[in-house]
């Protein structure tokens, strides 16, 4: 389907705003990275920006987010403050989760983001609980399941949207589909197509992970049908992994498909923003210089922070 090369400028502003937050923070940290600063393994999520900011561009605060391992994108795109990412990388009290977390165990109630599991599939289950508590007490807010292709070979994948489907419960699956379970193609880990599974239980929807304005218009229409209480919705988005599957360094998996010129979401979007005279080429540059001084900011407060105590443990 032809897709809309317009937006709201205050939407585009966003879009883009939030997706240089990742990008640009992401490449400050695979920089720093090896420079053994961080008291955590990291998984970058350069490339795939635009699945996380289209999406919680829909989302409130009250709505829950539950991650996986690959957490900073949609992490920092729900409205996680970047310094107490920073901080917790760093291994710092003073970061989301006390430093008691690290990279893969985000927490940030304020907005929206109970906790998120390391073991593979392990998001899915989380989300329909908290679409189940949702419907339960009667509120307005969405539970949202984030996960890769890999999780969708575990069985909690099949029993939770299962579950969902049944129950009619505010839920949005979220497929980030890049294709790859650390080095293996979903080739070799998956017998089966995953939007093609997914529509056997529920509503599927399919957008470009790489084009940003594709994931904003197809969440928008996944969250108002949830939120009218038409059932759960899957939102599929194949997506590239520009990153190794962990740490600091660029995939490198012969015939991955990357083109980082063609395949760049914020590429894309300046792109439409300039043709479409939103913005010009100094306010986006101005978009990128603000970012690199928030940056610096969030990994001055983290360097100056405190180790947490042993007798913090007792009271977090
Ligand atoms: C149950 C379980 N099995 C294996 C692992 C090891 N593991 C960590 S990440 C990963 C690949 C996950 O791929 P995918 O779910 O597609 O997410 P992506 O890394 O591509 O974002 C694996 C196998 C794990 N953490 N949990």
């Amino acid at each position: 389907m032809e897709r809309p090369r317009t937006i709201r400028r205050d939407d585009g502003l966003w879009l883009l705003q939030r997706m240089r937050l990742i990008r640009q923070a992401s490449e400050r940290i695979a920089r720093l990275y090896p420079t053994d600063v961080m008291e955590t393994p990291v998984h970058l999520c350069i490339g795939q920006e635009a699945v996380a900011v289209g999406v919680c561009r829909h989302l409130t605060d009250a709505d829950k987010l539950f991650l996986g391992h690959r957490t900073h994108g949609p992490a920092l795109a729900k409205g996680l403050p970047l310094p107490k990412l920073m901080a917790e990388l760093y291994g710092r009290s003073t970061g989301c989760s006390h430093a008691f977390g690290g990279s893969m165990h985000l927490i940030d109630l304020e907005h929206g983001l109970p906790g998120s599991s390391a073991i593979v599939g392990g998001s899915i289950a989380l989300g329909v609980g908290a679409g189940l508590a949702s419907k339960l007490a009667g509120a307005d807010f969405v539970g949202v399941s984030w996960f890769g292709d890999a999780a969708t070979n575990a069985g909690v994948f099949h029993e939770s949207l299962n579950f969902a489907a049944l129950q009619r419960l505010p839920v949005l699956f979220v497929c980030e589909d890049n294709g790859y379970s650390n080095v293996m193609p979903k080739s070799a880990h998956a017998a089966f197509d995953i939007p093609s599974l997914a529509d056997e239980y529920m509503t599927t929807m399919t957008a470009d992970g790489t084009d940003v304005l594709a994931v904003h218009e197809q969440a928008g229409e996944a969250l108002a049908q949830i939120r009218s209480g038409g059932g759960p919705v899957f939102l599929h988005c194949p997506t590239k992994r520009w990153m190794k599957h962990q740490g600091h360094e660029r995939c490198d998996i012969v015939g991955n498909g990357i083109d980082e010129q063609r395949d760049c979401p914020i590429r894309k979007l300046e792109r439409v923003l300039l043709d479409t005279h939103l913005c010009g080429a100094g306010e986006l540059e101005q978009v990128r210089l603000s970012v690199e001084q928030q940056i610096d900011a969030a990994i001055a407060f983290a360097e100056s922070s405190p180790f947490p105590t042993p007798a913090q443990l007792e009271v977090v």
